[in-house]
């Protein structure tokens, strides 16, 4: 058990005392943090990790359980009412400061999330540090810029108060580990909450890093605990924990009903951002090349393992073949490789569970009357990496839109192609899953884009684009991808509690 040293002032003198161990660990051995303090679980138990880039054992995660998290929630629970007093400015500029050190320590940050999840190098120096970075600096402004709301009517005086609900949980997935960690416990910060950030035990290290960073930077002793483990074990303890008042959630439908109807027993609010089985709708007037590309970008980047990734390819009728052909020409143009190679820009899946799980939907979709286009199997790669757990970009097609392979999220880089006749028929075909998290609408007619985009039964809808995010915007999903929303003001607004202050005008 470590003590970290005392908080200092300048980026510079923080940036020397991290010496560059931020991923350091004695034994390979993670380490919970609690009170400001490192931890390591109180049971003496871990279990392993797996570097999925070469599928060999590299790290050991703490198995906490309700012992660590009791501790955790004590600790919180007496930071509570300083953090909450401390001026939203103070907090904003913490949150800075994180980002600024995460800045100094770029490239570390983007090696460990390489190492950890399998994604390439490129990949987390170009999306997933930048966004986390982004996500401290957009949370530090909602904290300067949030506040209630005047309401002055001729008989009566209100405003509304927006407080800190008090001890709130966050927990993220793997498939964009930093950046969902931070997406969610930085408007917890902001907001003025006390935090149980639980990261997924497939990629514990950068939220482990972050930790050591946060309290480099300044944050006080409990104010953010950070505790590893299984999802069945401590996260299920942190739903039930009855002085945890909300819970912010990513990650698969299955975990987030569970999580719902546990938390539903405490009236505990709770934020879930699910699963997506998301659209991709290309018109004929469409900019051809502009669409193909994006269609392979939406099904194929991070290995598909994104909840916005575009896994239905819905393509009008007249250009079908002509589609067909070149998006498989496209795909196999995507070379697969190791992803600490800086040329790499398609890699690992997370593990070999979930690999596992992928290649039985591609069996799926063959017993289902699909053929495989392109891809359909693991790839095998030379070197260090012949053992990682690699599979091929798939194509597929011939299959119904209602048949499980067109239902289901896969997660991983499968898509299928459906044709489509008619506007109504795209818009059935979109809408025939019980997901709505993200459409992408490929077309050169406005008022036709305009249309479509107020009838699909989706949380966000792009027009000739994929991905795109103004992280100002709400963000979420509509049926079974989630409940609520997050983004800057969304997301203070889950992290706080409204109070109505009234009085009569003649006072
Ligand atoms: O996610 P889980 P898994 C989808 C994707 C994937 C499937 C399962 O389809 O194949 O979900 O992935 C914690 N109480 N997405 O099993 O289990 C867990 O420790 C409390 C979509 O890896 O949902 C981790 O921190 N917490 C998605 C987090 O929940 C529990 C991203 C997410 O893990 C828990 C990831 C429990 N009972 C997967 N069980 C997206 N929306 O982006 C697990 N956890």
């Amino acid at each position: 058990m470590a003590t970290l040293s005392k908080p200092s002032n300048s980026v510079e003198e923080l940036t020397n005392s991290l010496t560059g161990e931020l991923a350091n660990f004695s034994g390979d051995k993670l380490v919970n943090f609690i009170d400001g303090r490192e931890f390591a679980p109180l049971s003496g138990n871990y279990f392993p990790t797996e570097d999925p880039a070469i599928g060999k054992p590299y790290l050991q995660v703490p198995d906490s359980d309700e012992q660590d998290l009791n501790l955790a929630v004590q600790a919180a629970r007496r930071a509570f009412p300083a953090w909450r007093n401390t001026p939203a400015e103070d907090r904003a500029r913490l949150l800075d400061r994180i980002a600024d050190l995460i800045e100094q320590h770029f490239e570390e940050f983007v090696r460990a999330e390489c190492v950890d999840t399998g994604k390439p190098l490129w990949l987390c120096r170009t999306t997933d540090i930048p966004r986390t970075i982004a996500n401290l600096r957009t949370f530090a402004d909602g904290a300067r810029t949030f506040s209630g709301e005047v309401f002055t009517k001729s008989a009566t005086r209100g405003y509304t108060l927006r407080q800190p609900i008090g001890v709130v949980a966050t927990i993220s997935p793997w498939n964009l580990p930093l950046l969902l960690f931070t997406w969610k416990l930085a408007p917890a910060l902001a907001a003025g909450n006390c935090v149980i950030a639980k990261p997924s035990e497939v990629t514990p290290l950068t939220a482990t890093m972050f930790a050591r960073v946060a309290a480099m930077a300044g944050v006080p002793p409990g104010v953010l605990n950070v505790l590893h483990g299984r999802g069945a074990k401590i996260g299920a303890a942190i739903t039930r924990h009855p002085d945890i008042a909300a819970i912010s959630f990513t990650g698969g439908t299955a975990t987030g009903t569970e999580i719902y109807s546990t938390a539903a027993r405490q009236l505990k609010k709770v934020s879930l951002e699910l699963g997506g089985k998301n659209p991709t709708i290309i018109f004929d007037d469409a900019d051809f090349d502009a669409a193909v590309d994006g269609a392979a970008r939406a099904a194929f980047t991070n290995q598909g393992q994104i909840c916005l990734c575009g896994s239905r390819i819905l393509v009008h009728a007249p250009l079908y073949q002509k589609f067909r052909e070149a998006l498989i020409a496209r795909t196999a143009e995507i070379q697969i490789g190791d992803p600490l190679d800086e040329t790499t820009r398609y890699a690992a899946t997370v593990s070999r569970p979930h690999m596992e799980k992928i290649l039985s939907y591609i069996d799926l979709a063959q017993q289902e009357g699909g053929a495989v286009l392109i891809g359909g199997h693991r790839a095998t790669l030379e070197g260090r990496c012949r053992n990682g757990y690699f599979i091929q970009p798939t194509l597929l097609e011939g299959l119904s839109a209602n048949c499980r392979t067109n239902q289901e999220e896969i997660f991983g880089p499968v898509a299928a192609l459906l044709p489509f006749a008619t506007e109504a028929e795209a818009l059935s075909i979109a809408n025939s899953t019980t997901y709505g998290l993200s459409a992408s609408v490929w077309t050169k007619d406005a008022a036709r884009a305009e249309r479509i985009s107020a009838h699909l039964e989706s949380g966000t809808v792009w027009i000739n684009c994929w991905n795109v995010r103004d992280l100002d915007m709400p963000f979420g999903g509509m049926k079974k991808s989630g409940i609520g929303r997050e983004g800057k003001r969304r997301a203070m607004e889950f992290f706080t509690e409204e109070r109505s202050v009234i009085a009569p005008t003649s006072n």
